[in-house]
């Protein structure tokens, strides 16, 4: 019988058939994945979150005033846990703001929905499940639009993928709709790199997870325990990479690629790109489209920022 590969199967066999092997962290977010990067986001090392709760807790009532005029639909790409989103949301007048996460898993949309629903009773929540730009599109109303894009999620993407990205995001609003965007800023090494090789090693099982969908999804028989995490940063560039690293010359067969593949000692698979930056970097990145940078926020120590950008 021929069955078609899925997705996965086709990333994953061209990413570890290419001389420089990579995998996308796009991948990471199976359930496992999801519990692990919670995880994270409560680690001491991991200072983003922090961050950005300090910016929306301490600044939430600001930023609601600089986003301006209800009434509002206010959308969140990636629903993730709500926590922060909640600080926000609270500084708006439930009567003229609906809110409405948008995901892909099914499953985010419904643990995000309840919880806001918990959370912020009055508030109008409906949850959307389906692909960013095409939601956006579809979405029928006559109300300012504000995108909510927090987290530093854009900074999974090279430059010139978020610049298609944003490009594409600016083409499914209308003028004066606007984006609130949550960014890493570039600092030193000493800062970023324990944030994603962190003490306890739930990075490292974040990454090697990676490995381990690759079994119970595709029928791999990678031995994580010959593998390791590894994390470099570039301050001079902003960038933070993740990379599996082999530990001895081995082979892994993967049922569903109808594959084998070999890594040396030390052989590296690319897995993550975690992009800081600064307002050069972003205004490179915008440049071209009709958004216009209009407010910025940080926290006390200047290691974050959200950033809010209308369309003209
Ligand atoms: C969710 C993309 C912002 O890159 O910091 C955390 C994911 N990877 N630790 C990041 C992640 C390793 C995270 N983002």
């Amino acid at each position: 019988m021929i069955t078609e590969k899925t997705l996965f199967a086709q990333h994953v066999e061209k990413g570890l058939s290419s001389t420089q092997k990579f995998l996308s962290s796009m991948y990471f977010y199976d359930k496992k994945g999801e519990a692990l990067f919670r995880e994270i986001m409560n680690l001491e090392e991991y200072y983003l979150t922090d961050c950005e709760m300090e910016i929306l807790r301490v600044q939430g009532n600001e930023i609601a005033k600089a986003i301006g005029d209800e009434p509002l639909d206010i959308i969140e790409l990636g629903a993730g846990d709500g926590i922060k989103t909640k600080e926000l949301l609270k500084h708006f007048d439930f009567e003229n703001v609906t809110y409405s996460p948008i995901d892909i898993s099914e499953q985010a949309i419904i643990d995000i929905t309840a919880k806001m629903k918990e959370w912020l009773p009055q508030l109008n929540t409906k949850g959307i499940c389906g692909d960013y730009f095409k939601m956006i599109g579809d979405f029928k109303s006559d109300r300012k639009k504000v995108i909510l894009f927090l987290g530093s999620n854009l900074g999974n993407m090279t430059d010139d993928q978020a610049r298609g990205f944003l490009g594409q995001l600016h083409q499914v609003m209308n003028t004066g709709d606007s984006i609130l965007l949550g960014l890493d800023l570039i600092k030193s090494e000493d800062i970023v790199l324990p944030a994603y090789s962190d003490s306890k090693g739930v990075t490292a099982q974040f990454n090697l997870n990676l490995l381990e969908r690759i079994n119970r999804e595709l029928g791999g028989d990678f031995d994580t325990s010959q593998f390791e995490h590894l994390a470099t940063y570039n301050e001079k560039e902003g960038i933070a990479k993740s990379f599996i690293r082999s530990k001895t010359d081995q082979t892994v067969i993967i049922k569903e690629t109808e594959g084998s593949y070999s890594f040396k000692k030390g052989e590296l698979i690319h897995t993550e790109v975690s992009r800081k930056y600064d307002l050069d970097i972003i205004r490179k990145i915008i440049d071209g489209t009709s958004l216009q940078l209009k407010y910025q926020f940080t926290d006390h120590r200047q290691y974050f920022t959200n950033l809010i950008f209308t369309k003209i």
